[in-house]
C-alpha cells in the first residue's frame, strides 16, 4: 500500500495517492478498493475538485436525465439519483453494482484514483472546473459551514494551506493537470463554471448532445430554469440543506452561496494574486487552458 502521510495544518485529512481524505469518512482500503470497481459502458462520471461548481453540475445531470425533468420526483434527494462515488455514507444501504443503467455518479477524485476500467470504455466523463481563485474564495468561505475539516484563521492562511495542497482533495493543480493531461484515455467533456454563468443553456445543451439525449426547447427551458442559483438557493433539497448536522453547520451559510465570478477580489490581496498569477503561469503555462477570472473579461 502507497504511504499515508498527515496533513500539518489539517489533523482532519490524511495524504493517500497525492489527494487528502477526510479520515471520518474515507479509509486508504475503500480508496484502493474503487479501482476495481467495476464499469458500464453507459455509465456517466461528474468530476469535480471541489467547490467548481459540482452540485450544479449535478443537478443539470439529474435534470437532463431525469423524465420528466424531475416532475414529480422533486422530492428525492439529487445524491439519489446521481450518487457519491466516494461518499458512501450518503446511500450507506445501495450496492452500486446492482443499480439499474444508466448509472450516474458524482465525484471528486483525482485521474489516479477513479476505477481503472473507466480508462478506454465508452463510460461518459464529464469534468467541470472552475477558475482557481474563486475556487479558493469558496473554498475558504465553505471553511464557515464545514464541519469535518480545520478552519484557517484568516484567508492568507488558507491561501497558503491551498497552494500546499492542505485542503481536501489536495492540490487544485494536480487535480485539473491530471484530468487534462490524460484527456486522451477517456470519453470526457471538459465544462468551464464560468461557461455555465455567461451562457447556461449551451452548456446545457452541450451536455445533453454528449450524452446523446435530445432535449426540445421546452425541456430547455425547465432544466436551465430548475438549475438557475435563485431556484436551487430556495430548493432545500438542491441546496443541501437535508445534510446532517455533523457534516454542514447550517446556521452559517449554504451551499448556495453566491455564485458569481470573481468573488475572489473581495478577499485576495493584489499580493497575493500576483504570487498566484505567477505560480499558475509556471504550473498551467504549458497546458492551453484558459479560464475567465472576472465577469467584465
Ligand atoms: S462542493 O462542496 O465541492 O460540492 O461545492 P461545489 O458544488 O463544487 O461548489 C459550490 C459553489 O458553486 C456555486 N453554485 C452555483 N453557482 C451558480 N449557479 C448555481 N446554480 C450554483 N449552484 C452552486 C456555489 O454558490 C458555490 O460557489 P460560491 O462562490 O461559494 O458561491
Amino acid at each position: 500500500m502507497a504511504a499515508i502521510t498527515p496533513v500539518p495544518r489539517d489533523s482532519n485529512l490524511y495524504c493517500y495517492k497525492g489527494f487528502c481524505f477526510l479520515k471520518e469518512i474515507m479509509s486508504p482500503e475503500f480508496i484502493d478498493s474503487l479501482q476495481d470497481f467495476k464499469i458500464r459502458d453507459d455509465d456517466v462520471f461528474l468530476i469535480t475538485y471541489p467547490k467548481s461548481g459540482t452540485i450544479w453540475s449535478q443537478q443539470i445531470l439529474s435534470l437532463i436525465c431525469s423524465e420528466g425533468h424531475r416532475n414529480g420526483t422533486e422530492k428525492i434527494e439529487t445524491s439519489e439519483r446521481v450518487k457519491w462515488f466516494e461518499f458512501r455514507a450518503l446511500n450507506p444501504d445501495v450496492d452500486y453494482n446492482s443499480c439499474p443503467s444508466p448509472r450516474l455518479f458524482v465525484s471528486h477524485l483525482s485521474e489516479t484514483l477513479v476505477p481503472r476500467g473507466l480508462k478506454n470504455t465508452k463510460a461518459k466523463v464529464i469534468y467541470v472546473m472552475r477558475n482557481p481563485k474563486d475556487v479558493m474564495n469558496s473554498f475558504y468561505r465553505f471553511q464557515d459551514i464545514s464541519v469535518l475539516t480545520a478552519k484557517s484563521q484568516d484567508f492568507h492562511q488558507f491561501f497558503e494551506k491551498f497552494l500546499d495542497g492542505e485542503v481536501f482533495a489536495g492540490k487544485w493543480f494536480d487535480h485539473v493537470r491530471g484530468w487534462y493531461n490524460h484527456k486522451d484515455a477517456y470519453n470526457i467533456l471538459f465544462l468551464k463554471y464560468e461557461d455555465m454563468i455567461k451562457d447556461l443553456r449551451s452548456v446545457v445543451k452541450q451536455i445533453s448532445t454528449f450524452l446523446a439525449l435530445k432535449l426540445d426547447d421546452e425541456a430547455m427551458d425547465i432544466v436551465v430554469k430548475k438549475a438557475s442559483f435563485k431556484q436551487m438557493k430556495n430548493d432545500p433539497l438542491a441546496n443541501k440543506e437535508t445534510l446532517p448536522e455533523n457534516i454542514i453547520d447550517k446556521r452559517f451559510g449554504s451551499f448556495m452561496r453566491k455564485g458569481q465570478v470573481g468573488d475572489w477580489k473581495n478577499v485576495m490581496t493584489v499580493a497575493e494574486s500576483e504570487i498566484f498569477d505567477k505560480l499558475f503561469h509556471e504550473k498551467m503555462g504549458d497546458l492551453s487552458l484558459n479560464f475567465t477570472w472576472e465577469v467584465d473579461e
